[in-house]
């Protein structure tokens, strides 16, 4: 049984309480680890080591922060191998996924914000010959970064890097369904020497230790990531104490495909865009609108390449999907599904569950499933499934799709394949979404402004607007 500990002062230690819940392997559906069940008092103590280290590490040099960073990023590079198995082995992705995405884009995370604090710019303000102004940014003190389980160590990283690259003390949990990669991070954090109190890492469930830290008061900012009703949750208890916030929740992302488009290409990032992660990706296409001159032809092609895929135990490197996160969340894809077909959709392929022998028997499996016949506003399609189900429809005009696509509560990404320059224009100018590829999909320049409108989210996560996030402005005016 691998049991974790909290990292807490710059050590690993036991929850107060001295409980702990059980980790389950998804592919397995086996309990492989037990996790602090962590409360309040953990992080009371947390916030105790942050406030003592605060001072200290807000002024450190930048080079240093930049330093330990990259050390922390070497390391978890240098264990490729043991963060690809646990970061699998919690979440269920395939590990050729884990190899290819998830722990290289965290140490790239990690790598980025290290070296963007070097090259921050300030603004300066001239008023002729009465005063000159600059402003400041500071580092906001102790923040809180709570984070979720389809990209545990990639979106975990995401938060803490600009936190500690702009000398804030970090507060931060991880989801506790695929907890063991941040406690791998933690064990790299003491060996990059960073200061104690400066990262904290306290595990457990969301309703005690990530309510804990949205309430307490000396934790001044919130980098959540994860679902629209945590999200008003969080934002319910830290809005009215003036925390800033920064929420990157769900999505419903529509994947416009128009008869110009570059067949092949669109059908095989098609794939990808759906099924990747298990569909488990908030930025996934999961609403497909075809165009009607190749709509037929899109169909047969895409259901045809995605009943080939392979849905297989997570080691295995042809598998192209692994399983799905939990046993509860299979039930709510299933629950889906089953409204789907009740809202008088068609399955085309996938739907069930496939029968997998040997060790992975008893774990939690779905086919990719591709369902046809839904209108765009039913339930399943507006609310977010966040598994390997994709709903595909005609449309002819472009006024007609983006009145599809931009029908839901979500705002967060889309797709569009396209080769005229002033569709492709059109569609980006009107769909509400805080992320619009073009003939792409997932392509990411860290730089961006990364997230979403409407229920997707508050606020922008990546490049000078983390950096600002996890920073306070001062205007500093002098008189000349
Ligand atoms: O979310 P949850 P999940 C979304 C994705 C999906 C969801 C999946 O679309 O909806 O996240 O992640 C903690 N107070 N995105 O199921 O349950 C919980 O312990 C404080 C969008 O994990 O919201 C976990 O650590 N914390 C995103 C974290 O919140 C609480 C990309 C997330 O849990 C809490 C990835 C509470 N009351 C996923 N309750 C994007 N837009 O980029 C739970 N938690």
């Amino acid at each position: 049984m691998e049991r974790i500990l909290n990292y807490v002062n710059g050590e690993l230690i036991e929850p107060v309480s001295g409980k702990y819940l059980q980790n389950y392997e998804p592919a397995t559906g086996q309990i492989y680890g037990e996790i602090p069940d962590s409360d309040s008092k953990d992080v009371e103590l947390a916030i105790s080591g942050a406030e003592a280290a605060k001072d200290s590490w807000a002024n450190t040099s930048r080079q240093e922060r930049s330093d330990i960073l990259i050390k922390l990023a070497n390391i978890i590079e240098s264990r490729m191998d043991e963060f690809v198995i646990a970061e699998s082995r919690d979440n269920g992705k395939p590990e050729k996924l884990a190899r290819a995405v998830d722990i290289p884009r965290a140490v790239s995370n990690l790598k980025f914000f290290a070296s963007a604090i070097l090259h921050t710019e300030s603004q300066f303000h001239e008023m002729d010959d009465i005063a000159i102004n600059y402003t400041k940014r500071q580092a906001i003190g102790v923040v809180g970064c709570i984070s979720p389980w389809n990209l545990p160590l990639y979106l975990f990283t995401w938060k803490i890097a600009p936190a500690l690259a702009t000398g804030n003390c970090v507060i931060a949990k991880p989801s506790e369904i695929t907890p063991f990669t941040a406690y791998l991070l933690s064990k790299a954090a003491i060996e990059a020497g960073l200061p104690k109190g400066v990262l904290n890492i306290i595990h457990g469930l969301g309703a005690k230790v990530g309510a804990a830290i949205t309430a307490a008061p000396k934790i001044k900012a919130i980098s959540f990531t994860g679902g629209t009703a945590t999200g008003k949750a969080i934002a319910e208890v830290a809005a009215p104490m003036f925390k800033k916030l920064s929420l990157e929740l769900g999505g419903k992302n529509p994947n416009i495909i128009f008869n110009d488009c570059d067949f092949e290409t669109t059908l095989n990032t098609a794939v990808h865009s759906s099924f990747a992660n298990q569909g488990q990706i908030c930025l996934c296409g999961s609403r497909i609108f075809v165009q009607n001159g190749i709509y037929e032809k899109f169909k047969k092609a895409f259901v045809e390449k995605v009943s080939k895929l392979k849905v297989g135990d997570p080691k295995q490197s042809d598998s192209n999907l692994g399983a799905i996160v939990s046993k509860d969340h299979l039930e709510k894809i299933k629950y889906y599904i089953n409204l789907a077909q009740e809202e008088g959709g068609k399955i085309l392929t996938g739907g069930q569950s496939p029968q997998i022998n040997g060790r992975c028997k008893d774990g939690y499996f779905m086919r990719p499933t591709i369902i046809e016949g839904l209108s765009y506003d039913c339930r399943t399609n507006q609310e977010e499934i966040f598994g390997p189900v994709v709903t595909i429809m005609p449309f002819e005009t472009e006024e007609e799709v983006l009145k599809y696509a931009n029908s839901t509560g979500y705002g967060l990404a889309s797709t569009v394949w396209t080769n005229n320059i002033h569709t492709a224009q059109n569609m980006a100018e009107h769909i509400d979404a805080g992320i619009i590829w073009i003939n792409c999909w997932l392509v990411r320049d860290l730089r961006t402004p990364f997230g979403g409108m409407k229920a997707s989210g508050v606020g922008r996560e990546g490049g000078n607007e983390a950096l600002r996030f996890f920073t306070e402005p001062k205007n500093v005016c002098i008189k000349l």
